[in-house]
């Protein structure tokens, strides 16, 4: 089946300047050459020819044609792209031209899915591709950009040398179970053991960060009505999507977007102000900023502080308590009338707290500082750490630093050889669920059905 070749338009599907179609298979070449009609008859690989494109014997337009032969390819099988002007219509039809010559119409993701069946990439690298077309924040490039250059792959592959190194070791000495590990053998296996444990735990911390920027972080701002949170979303957002007026209890619905503060992504809710309210709709919105409250990862608590604090604002930081919550207190262009000892209350319940001015645009810094800091973002290079940035690798690193530790007991409390094994062998199968080595069908179908046609 493999072998099938297959055929799609690989841009974006809509009008534009140029469109490629992308063939892959062993009669990639025979067919590109068919379809596009070159002044050369011997292609050489890696070069673009000039052609008029065919359909049926006509010309329909004129074009460039690649030929990439394998495993030189981005799928490993021989590999042609056609380089089309860019109408809807154009390059329908170049592709049902490529189709009539024999290449079959290709699935989603299948481009890809054969560069990883073909070993061009590992799992971790094919899942980051898609991220890199799905990213929409500067950080959210930069990471997805350097996992699909390999840099988890190649952290992963040095701790499976590691823990591959220790199995052996453990081998050397399991054919005598009833012996001990030499004491000398026990040392080093022990301090690989350790430099492996220390490893895993990193990778598994670097979630924090890797999820902040690729899954986004549920953040609502919350405060008692007129406090700035719409004057703050817009700044947040750079845009005036919220309305916001000197009126209390101008916002009632939940407005929702993803803004990127400090390289975090925040899937972040504005809500209505919370206050006792007779109004109907407002009571509804002052119900769901409440179910914002307790549904959210990080608050942005916003306290005005050109007025004295009251029962709301009590009740803000009340809801504040044991969750992760920044304090942003606005209107500081404004004399403070809030008072110090409501500061101090604020101070002890919030994680931080920032000073802002809404209306100015002051304080912007400052708060996407403290955002990055929250997610550690400032300890890694986006660009070029191998980091964890999905539930699916931070659940197998997870399982392997459990079974990692398992066996550093085993080994200190001086266990036979083959229990040693057994957890450093259930460890490494944990890791190589990441990379592919061990991960199942289900698992991989479900990665590259995310992906488009023509990826
Ligand atoms: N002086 C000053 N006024 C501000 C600042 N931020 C917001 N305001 C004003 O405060 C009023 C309320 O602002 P909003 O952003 O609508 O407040 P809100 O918290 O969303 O209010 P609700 O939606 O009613 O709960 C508006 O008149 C804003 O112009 C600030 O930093 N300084
Ligand atoms: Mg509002």
């Amino acid at each position: 089946m493999l072998n099938k070749t297959i055929a799609a338009i690989s841009t974006a599907h809509g009008k534009g300047g140029v469109a490629v179609i992308r063939i892959s298979g062993d009669d990639a070449l025979e067919i590109g050459k068919r379809v596009v009609r070159t002044k050369s008859n011997n292609l050489e690989p890696r070069k673009c020819y000039y052609g008029e494109i065919l359909r049926d014997g006509d010309i329909i337009d004129d074009g460039i044609l690649t030929y990439f032969k394998a495993p030189n390819s981005f799928t490993g099988e021989d590999v042609c792209e056609i380089c089309c002007h860019g109408g809807i219509y154009v390059t329908q039809a170049v592709l049902e031209s490529v189709l009539s010559q024999g290449a079959e119409m290709a699935s989603a993701g299948e481009f890809t899915r054969r560069a990883y069946i073909n070993g061009k990439l590992t799992l971790s690298r094919a899942e980051a591709i898609g991220n890199v077309i799905d990213a929409r924040t500067d950080s959210q490039l930069r990471l997805s950009s350097s996992q699909a250059r390999g840099a988890l792959s190649k952290r992963i592959e040095g701790v499976r040398e590691k823990m591959l190194s220790l199995i052996s070791h453990a081998y050397a000495t399991v054919d005598y179970p009833d012996e001990d590990i030499e004491d000398a053998t026990r040392e080093e296996m022990a301090s690989t053991l350790n430099q492996v444990c220390s490893e895993l735990e990193a990778l598994k911390k670097s979630y924090r960060a890797g999820r902040a920027v690729c899954e986004g972080i549920k953040t609502a701002i919350v405060g008692k009505p007129n406090a700035g949170k719409s004057s703050l979303y817009n700044m947040l957002l750079h845009d005036n999507v919220a309305i916001v007026t000197d009126i209390a209890g101008t916002t009632r619905d939940v407005i929702e977007h993803t803004a990127s503060l400090g390289g975090v992504t925040l899937n972040l809710a504005d809500t209505a102000g919370i206050r006792n309210s007779q109004d109907t709709v407002e009571k509804i919105g002052i119900e769901r900023a409440k179910e914002k409250i307790a549904d959210s990862e990080l608050l942005l608590c916003v306290f005005d502080q050109s007025v004295r604090e009251t029962d709301e604002d009590r009740f803000i930081l009340e809801s504040a308590r044991g969750k992760s919550a920044i304090a942003i207190i606005n209107k500081t262009d404004t004399p403070p009338a809030i008072s110090q000892s409501f500061i101090d209350e604020i101070n002890k319940i919030c994680l931080k707290t920032v000073y802002i001015s809404a209306k100015n645009q002051k304080g912007y810094e400052e708060l996407a500082s403290t955002v990055e800091g929250l997610y550690s973002l400032g300890e890694i290079d986006l660009s070029n750490d191998g980091i964890v940035s999905n539930a699916r690798q931070f659940s197998s690193v997870s399982l392997a630093l459990d079974e990692a530790i398992n066996a550093r007991e085993a080994l200190d409390f001086g266990q036979t050889p083959d229990i040693v094994l057994f957890a450093l062998e259930k460890a490494l199968s944990d890791l190589d669920m990441i990379d592919a080595k061990g991960a199942s069908e289900e698992i991989v179908n479900t990665i590259f059905a995310r992906f488009c046609v023509g990826k």
